[in-house]
């Protein structure tokens, strides 16, 4: 799987919402890492990268902002901008997050602990990889 949309259920009642998630049922992977990310610039471009091996799923709980997903063959965009969506995505996918609201906050569920040896932030060499 490169890359998904992933829908949650929402646990509603009277007194608003809560989306609950956990490892191996809506998440596909056994969940080593939890970040967030909040208070970007509205004009910054986040990620330009891809990973080796890591597997993640994004949440937007909060505002809204862009992913530019590439695999190496074909390039997409995917507006996130609801907190009971979630973006998987696999290793071997270049990112680009544009198009920050002021009040975006993305909640991040990675498969591994952080490791900047499995990033690959050079374009060219994303290609090269991929083609191997
Ligand atoms: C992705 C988007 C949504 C850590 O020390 N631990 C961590 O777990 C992470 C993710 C980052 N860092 C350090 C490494 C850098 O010095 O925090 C700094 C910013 O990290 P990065 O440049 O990776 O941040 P983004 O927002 O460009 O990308 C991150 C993820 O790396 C990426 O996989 O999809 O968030």
């Amino acid at each position: 799987m490169k890359y998904k949309l992933l829908k949650f259920n929402i646990m509603g009642d009277d007194r608003g919402s809560l989306i609950s998630l956990e490892q191996s049922k809506n998440i596909p992977f056994k969940i080593n890492r939890v970040y967030y990310i909040y208070g970007t610039k509205t004009n910054v471009v986040r990620g330009k990268h891809a990973h080796t091996s890591l597997k993640q799923v994004v949440v937007c709980v909060n505002g809204s902002c862009k992913f530019l997903l590439d695999d190496g063959l074909k390039k997409e965009v995917i507006e996130l901008n609801s907190p009971d969506v979630g973006l998987y995505i696999g290793k071997n996918i270049w990112r680009e997050i544009y198009n920050f609201s002021k009040d975006c906050i993305l909640i991040v569920l990675a498969n591994k602990q952080y490791n900047e040896e499995e990033y690959i932030r050079d374009y060219k060499k994303f290609i090269k990889t991929i083609k191997k």
